[in-house]
């Protein structure tokens, strides 16, 4: 089955990933918030019914940790953080239809009632795991409690994923030489009960559902690659105070410590109520609006309404870091529980800071409201997370980057064809200068526009709508300088207007095309072009409409950000990412056992050492050591990526003597494409090692975090030896 293209009639829900309530937002959180928030908006121009909720997450260990280490209780702690990332999301215009929480009354009923739904359908089975433990403080160690080793790729992992590795979900039990996070003791692990749900049923469903799944491709294909390798089922409670009941009250028994038998305290693990609060935050929405505005029912539950028998259109948007969730446990309970199946995900990269990730503890970051401290109005920077990549690529800020992007697109490109065709139309022209009609070549040119923002909204690619406004932006600035109308308006009035005309509905076109990226600045344009009401509430085919009349005096919409600004801002930031990185070797130097707990904000990408340049080692090799070393050249003849790797690529290379397969993180470095002929040079005996299931025989020799190939400077051919 394929979709329908956008719009359809059926009621659309575009959802973010909930963030946890436990710590302050940084702009790398907001690009999965912004790139929500554009495509909602996008696809209300295209008059798609749409609603846009989240809500913050307000469970789990991700909150229970920080709010034990700041000694105050989850949910005081959760609250606070809720309100706060409530005020903070409109001063970035991102606007929800509803933003609530996973902890309120809608959402644990909703959750208990489904949860209810799955045991009765017969999806839900108790049994006897090993849970994690610490002995010397008498506690569990759910999920982030606890530590240790990720037993299918070797990486240190989190009790519940492997965050610095394969990025797999975790099972309790599944990490290996569990280390207590709080304590730092050396955990154990102890029988328990607790209650699952069976994924591996729905296993054909989920192949079935990711053929038919729409958005980015790395949401299909990592999940696809989990599949084949066999589901495993999926553990939904927690021996945890802070969650929501597990339903019915049907605790089980279980011996505790000291063996005494006490009623086990089941919590449902936070990734069962978090994607509900989905469902929870339209249903609020429809409460507020009615049924007749939204009506949630139709749009989440199949065969709810006449009209719509398979639902709406569910639209999700996360961070790469949780595709598992959505793509496997999710779509496995809505299937389970006659819901409607989400249409797409749009997974983002992350955003970096000199090619490494934020990190909220270090202060490693730019933060959200460092951001609007310093005075930059919130529009640039979403155009900037917008467009700057496609939205699965990591995306690197600087303030040089963000600062170019701003002057050369919005203030050069966008800006000035507004300012310059605007204020010369109110010069010259009291009122609209209104032709009949748009020439057939703006005409055209608009039309152009318009079906690239709706191929935009079907491809899931919110760069692309940006490129469709500096597109016609670009078109505008060429008109008018080939049009000349300064020179016409004496000798030729008649043209000057049709030029003028056909400028001003040119701007009136970006004023809607361009709302989802720049709503307030749109708004600001929509008033300077003399429209009524908000350019929030038109659709695309106010784009081919024209001007209307009365065009105020214009003002420049965008700001140039002067290099001197740029300077200041970086050195601020420098100065922070080098105490972070004091930091970080601090602590590495540390020998004590004392678990850094503090790193819990799911926003730590991989990463290697920054690129300060290391001194020169006094640690010296004999000529015999260095002859071990069997480097020679190579060749590669093919590249390619590898299932579930987000850097890894197979390589075929040439040796001279035989070709090997080798594993090189590449893939985010070097157009893949542009490899196959590449002279590189390679350690031939290295040892050989398994990566995602490809066995590397070799290491090809690269410098630095942006991994520059070493190459020959002659004509060496594949096979010499380095030496
Ligand atoms: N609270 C945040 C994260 O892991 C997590 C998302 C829930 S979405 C239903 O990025
Ligand atoms: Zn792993």
């Amino acid at each position: 089955m394929s979709h329908d293209d956008f719009p359809t009639d059926r009621p659309a829900v575009v959802t973010c990933g909930l963030p946890y309530a436990n710590g302050d937002l940084h702009i790398g959180h907001l690009r999965t918030y912004v790139g929500g928030d554009v495509y909602s908006r996008a696809l209300e121009r295209l008059g798609q019914e749409t609603a846009f909720v989240s809500g913050s997450d307000m469970h789990g260990t991700p909150v229970a940790v920080n709010a034990d280490q700041e000694g105050v209780s989850p949910e005081a702690f959760a609250l606070d953080w809720h309100e706060t990332y409530a005020a903070t999301f409109p001063k970035f215009n991102v606007e929800f239809d509803n933003y609530g929480h996973t902890h309120d009354e809608t959402n644990t009923e909703t959750t208990q009632q489904l949860v209810r739904d799955l045991d009765e359908a017969g999806h839900l089975y108790e049994k006897e795991i090993m849970v994690a433990y610490d002995p010397v403080d008498d506690q569990y160690l759910p999920d982030r409690y606890v530590e240790g080793t990720c037993p299918y790729c070797g990486a240190h992992a989190r009790g519940d994923e492997c965050d610095e590795g394969c990025q797999r979900h975790l099972e309790p039990g599944e990490v290996e030489d569990p280390v207590s996070t709080i304590s730092g003791n050396p955990a154990e692990y102890r029988e328990r009960t607790h209650k699952f749900f069976e994924v591996s049923a729905f296993s054909e469903y989920l192949s079935g559902f990711l053929d038919r799944l729409e958005g980015t491709s790395n949401a299909r294909n990592q999940p696809r690659e989990w599949i084949e390798q066999g589901l495993q089922d999926w553990c939904i409670t927690r021996d945890m105070d802070w969650g929501i009941d597990y339903p019915g009250g049907e605790a089980t028994e279980s011996p505790r410590e000291g063996g005494e038998a006490a009623e086990q305290d089941l919590v449902l693990y936070v990734w069962v109520d978090a994607p509900i609060e989905y469902i929870s935050s339209t249903k609020q929405y429809s409460e507020r609006v009615g049924a007749d505005a939204f009506d949630w029912e139709a749009a989440w539950t199949e065969n709810a309404s006449d009209a719509h028998p398979e639902g709406g259109e569910i639209v999700h948007v996360i961070g790469r870091d949780i595709i598992q969730h959505h793509t496997i446990f999710w779509p496995a309970m809505l299937e389970a529980t006659d819901h409607t199946e989400p249409r797409a995900v749009m997974a983002s990269g992350f955003v970096t800071l000199g090619g490494k990730g934020f990190s909220t503890s270090r202060d490693r970051a730019v933060w959200a409201d460092e951001y609007l401290d310093e005075g930059f109005h919130p529009d640039p920077l979403r155009y900037y997370l917008a467009t700057n990549g496609g939205f699965q690529q990591d995306v690197d800020f600087s303030w040089e980057k963000f600062a170019d992007r701003v002057n050369t697109e919005l203030v050069g490109t966008v800006g000035n064809f507004l300012y310059r065709s605007l204020l010369f139309a109110h010069r010259n022209y009291d009122e609209a200068p209104i032709a009949d009609a748009t020439s057939e070549e703006v005409a055209e040119r608009i039309d152009e526009a318009i079906a690239d923002v709706e191929a935009a909204v079907n491809d899931y690619s919110v760069r692309a709508l940006g490129d469709a406004v500096t597109g016609l932006a670009r078109f505008g600035n060429e008109y008018i300088q080939r049009s000349e109308p300064w020179n016409l308006v004496d000798d030729d009035p008649d043209e000057a207007a049709q030029v003028i005309h056909d400028c001003v509905a040119i701007a009136k076109a970006i004023a809607v095309l361009f709302e989802p990226i720049a709503p307030e600045k749109c708004e600001r344009l929509w008033e300077q072009l003399g429209e009524d009401g908000s350019v929030h509430e038109v659709t695309v085919e106010a784009a081919r409409e024209g001007p209307a009349g009365d065009l105020a005096e214009p003002t420049e919409l965008f700001e140039q950000i002067e290099d001197e600004r740029v300077e200041a801002l970086n050195e601020k930031l420098e100065s922070r990412i080098a105490e972070a990185e004091d930091d970080d070797a601090d602590e590495d130097a540390d020998d004590s056992d004392e678990t850094d707990g503090d790193e819990t904000d799911g926003d730590e990408t991989d990463g290697d050492d920054m690129t300060d340049i290391e001194p020169l080692s006094d640690d010296r090799i004999s000529f015999d050591q260095f002859q071990d070393l069997d480097i020679r050249v190579g060749k590669i003849e093919e590249a390619e990526g590898i299932e579930g790797a987000d850097d890894l690529l197979r390589l075929r290379v040439d040796l001279g003597a035989e070709t090997r397969t080798i594993v090189a993180g590449l893939k985010q470095l070097h157009d893949v494409e542009n490899l196959p002929d590449t002279k590189v040079i390679v350690l031939a005996n290295m040892e050989k090692a398994e990566l995602f299931g490809v066995e590397s025989n070799g290491m090809v020799l690269a410098a630095g975090e942006e991994a520059d190939l070493l190459t020959t400077y002659e004509d060496a051919v594949p096979g010499t030896k380095v030496k």
